[in-house]
């Protein structure tokens, strides 16, 4: 998916993680074309009760749950116009960001994600719960949604799977 800084696409949230759920798992390829301000990158559509972003020159991701919000920092910095796999992950009470395959940050905010609505933004979010923004300016693919926590080990793989393509696309 390419996205130009003004677009976004909406696709049904599954099922199986509405309108909360216990773990969460959220993967992607990213090719950023602008590393300023906020980028969104995956993002629940009311809220942004998941998130999955750039600030700046790093990754970032947010939960909510019944204990409230929690946002982690990937401490990476990522490089413009090159392809990084990103992931979060919610086992139900520690949040952890990974970028490539590498286990990034990672802090306590037990509970389910909640309050997860009918649609997911990709590239885009609803700020503030009001009108969308924090378009997204480059390459997004093969999103990833779960509805448990994937292992350290399991990211690592799908990493090096996706590395290749990635690596050596023309796009
Ligand atoms: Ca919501």
């Amino acid at each position: 998916m390419d996205f130009d800084g003004t677009d976004f696409v909406q696709i049904a949230t599954p099922s199986e993680i509405r309108p909360t759920t216990p773990q969460l798992t959220i993967e992607a390829w990213i090719k950023p074309g602008d590393l300023t301000g906020t980028h969104d990158i995956v993002t629940e559509a009311w809220c942004r009760d998941f998130a999955l972003y750039t600030v700046e020159t790093n990754a970032y991701t947010r939960v909510w749950t019944s204990a409230g919000s929690l946002i982690l920092n990937s401490n990476f910095s990522l490089s413009l116009n090159k392809w990084h796999h990103l992931a979060m992950t919610h086992d139900g009470s520690v949040l952890r960001i990974y970028v490539n395959g590498t286990l990034k940050n990672s802090g306590n905010r037990p509970g389910s994600v909640g309050n997860i609505e009918a649609y997911t933004k990709i590239g885009a979010s609803t700020v503030g719960c009001g009108s969308t923004g924090n378009y997204f300016m480059g390459l997004i693919d093969e999103v990833r949604i779960y509805n448990y926590s994937l292992m350290a080990g399991e990211i690592q793989k799908h990493y090096a799977e996706g590395f290749k393509t990635h690596q050596n696309t023309l796009w």
